[in-house]
């Protein structure tokens, strides 16, 4: 227990956590059974001590209080977190934890009507008859859009494993403006923004987005090769960062998990579980060591203008070839692997840029491949990839995801030690080269329980800045109130600012989060009114409220303004397509109307001077009421209309 950094004045936070050893006992008895099934699972945990940290801190900390947002304070840090299956992506603040947003991409929200209003179902895809091409999704992995090195404010991407999608989201409005669907891949997961272009410097922000994929497939998928799986394979895909267009793609030995790319903006790198090329899990452990691999861009993107690609099926993207087999000579390969133990997790570099870490996973290591030596292995300089390794410490069971203090540490999940190991990497690289007194571990701290991802304070961006570390935990058992068999997921947020790492507090989070990038607030520039100029579809005053009929096609054009809709009555015939367009014309920021109608499964809102738009058949005949679904005015219950179907 470390209660170095309490704060005393704080009386309402007790110095210790009485049941604190109680739920430690608790996790090592359930830990098998949480495992359940899982191999990994059986391993459970271990309550670790490491000879150079000493006994693992853990549980409270008496620091909470240092960290709290009083009311009417601001977080000082965003944290932009994936949903999981859920298809969202959350904002957080930092420290607080509190939810500030749910940000809908791949899932539907009446809350905002996604999935609903005409302008969200272009943007998510539909099929012929008009209905959505997919109403799901799962995500996993958000990133920000880059300027020199670190968030520019101008974008996020999130991945969607389950439909194999990348959507963009915009800042100033922290809403999805673009979904692209990948072709020819399944497991869509590993996504990450390059950092600069990697032959033109003077490029120094995000253009493309680089995408892994993890499931082999038959290549095309139409029904042939259903059961040849040594005829399938994976594709590595780059995405335009402002055309959202399918660039290139390259077929790769092995499969895609995570991804990272270099601050030079030359190489992306993608950690692979399965250079077995295995479809059982057997087959997929069975190797020593699996690889983290280096795309070339440069290379993969010259290929490709000198007509070196083919396509695949009906699909126009340019495809080059990646594999060992085709690239023989590492002079002009396209690709790198660097052999890695044991079905390796995540890949994550350095801040300064001169690493990337991936960890073992069924291996206690963390291999540190060096950045430099890569591009000397492409220069021909280097012999064999695994010689680009140059630290491998043992730093615990189930190592998965590492994020950096930009002060030489790096901080990586345990998942089945449920701890975060802190260890230096240039005492790791000093024991690889055998320096026998270098102790890479620094310290060790109990979280509750069995994290996934594990993120710091801008920790993705040059400007790490060491303050916290996020431990997204996948199970939460004890830790809150229990509400029925599905718990909710934990988070707990550790002050990574001294020598020995420091619980701040838990937040709950709905299941199930998986990756975040905790952003300084002061670089999130948002816009709170909109420009009512940039929906061209406008109603740009109460005057031009009307209602126009082309055949069975009515055009219903209204605003509103609190507390109050342009039109009393809105009257179709049945059988009649209905389109409502509404603009908003309150400017107030925060000045949100909704827009229900009763029966008819209608709901959106409009924010201050922006307008929406639903198109639906008219197939109940009746009165049915439209109210404001969105709280705005001590007149709010009054904010109505009424649809009416005449038979
Ligand atoms: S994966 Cu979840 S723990 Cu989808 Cu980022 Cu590593
Ligand atoms: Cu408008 Cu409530
Ligand atoms: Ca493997």
């Amino acid at each position: 227990m470390t209660t170095d950094n309490k704060n005393t004045d704080d009386k309402n936070v007790p110095e210790s956590a009485p049941t604190d050893e109680t739920r430690r006992k608790f996790l090592g008895a359930t830990a098998l059974l949480a495992g359940g099934g899982m191999a990994m699972g059986l391993v459970g945990c271990k309550n670790s001590g490491d000879s150079a940290s000493g006994s693992a801190s853990s549980g409270q900390s008496a620091a909470h209080g240092k960290f709290e947002v009083a009311p009417g304070k601001l977080d000082d840090y965003y944290i932009f977190s994936s949903a999981g299956h859920n298809g969202e992506v959350r904002i957080y603040g930092c420290p607080s934890g509190r939810t500030l947003k749910r940000i809908p991409v791949f899932n539907l929200d009446p809350m905002v009507g996604w999935g609903i209003t005409n302008e969200s179902k272009k943007i998510i895809g539909t099929k012929p008859d008009g209905s959505l091409k997919y109403t799901t999704g799962d995500t996993h992995h958000v990133h920000g859009s880059y300027t020199d090195g670190t968030y520019d404010s101008k974008y996020l991407w999130v991945n969607d494993k389950l439909n194999n999608r990348l959507a963009r989201i915009r800042m100033d409005r922290m809403e999805c403006d673009a979904i692209t669907e990948i072709p020819n891949v399944q497991g869509f997961h590993g996504m990450f923004p390059d950092k600069r272009d990697p032959v033109d410097p003077a490029i120094n922000h995000t253009t493309r987005v680089f995408c892994g994929a993890e499931f082999h497939t038959p290549q095309v998928n139409d029904g042939r090769d259903l059961r040849n799986p040594e005829k399938w394979f994976c594709l590595f895909t780059c995405i335009d960062a402002e055309s959202m267009e399918v660039r290139w793609q390259v077929k790769v030995d092995g499969n895609m998990d995570l991804c990272a790319t270099s601050y030079d903006g030359k190489l992306a790198a993608i950690n692979q579980y399965n250079t077995e090329n295995g479809s059982v899990l057997g087959e997929m452990m069975s190797a020593e060591h699996d690889a983290v691999l280096f795309i070339n861009i440069a290379r993969v993107e010259a290929a490709i203008k000198a007509g070196k690609s083919f396509t695949s099926g009906s699909s126009k993207v340019p495809v080059v070839d990646g594999t060992k087999k085709a690239n023989p000579d590492p002079k002009t390969s396209l690709t790198c692997y660097v052999p890695i133990p044991k079905n390796p997790h995540g890949v994550n570099v350095s801040p300064d840029g001169k690493y990337f870490v991936a960890s073992g996973k069924l291996s206690p290591t963390a291999s540190v491949v060096e950045t430099e030596l890569v591009h000397k292995w492409f220069a021909g300089e280097i012999k064999d990839a695994r010689e680009c390794v140059v630290a491998e410490p043992e730093i615990g069971l189930g190592p998965l995801h590492t994020g950096f203090d930009g002060k030489g540490n790096a901080y990586t999940t345990l998942f089945l030690d449920s701890q975060i190991v802190k260890w230096n990497v240039a005492a790791a690289i000093a024991q690889f080269k055998g320096d026998k007194t270098a102790q890479p571990v620094v310290d060790r701290i109990d979280v509750h329980y069995q994290p996934g991802h594990g993120y710091t304070s801008m920790g993705e961006t040059k400007e790490a800045d060491g303050k916290y570390f996020n431990s997204g935990n996948k199970f939460s058992k004890d830790r809150f109130l229990p509400v029925g068999p599905l718990h909710s997921e934990a988070e707990q947020l550790i002050d990574i600012t001294g020598n020995k790492m420091q619980l701040i507090h838990d937040h709950t989070a709905y299941p199930e989060p998986h990756d975040a990038i905790i952003v300084r607030a002061d670089v999130v520039k948002t816009r709170q009114v909109s420009d009512m100029n940039d929906f061209p579809n406008a109603v740009k005053s109460s005057g031009d409220s009307r209602i126009e009929r082309n055949g069975k096609k009515v055009n219903v054009y209204l605003t509103s303004e609190a507390p109050a809709f342009s039109l009393d009555e809105i009257a179709v015939k049945l059988g009649d397509e209905v389109t409502i367009t509404l603009t908003n014309h309150d400017k107030v920021e925060d000045l949100t109307h909704g827009f229900g109608i009763e029966r008819y499964n209608i709901n959106f809102i409009v924010n201050p001077q922006e307008t929406h738009s639903v198109t639906f058949k008219a197939d109940k005949p009746g009165m049915f009421w439209i109210y404001c679904t969105h709280f705005c005015h001590a007149l709010h219950l009054e904010m109505r209309s009424r649809f009416i179907v005449e038979a």
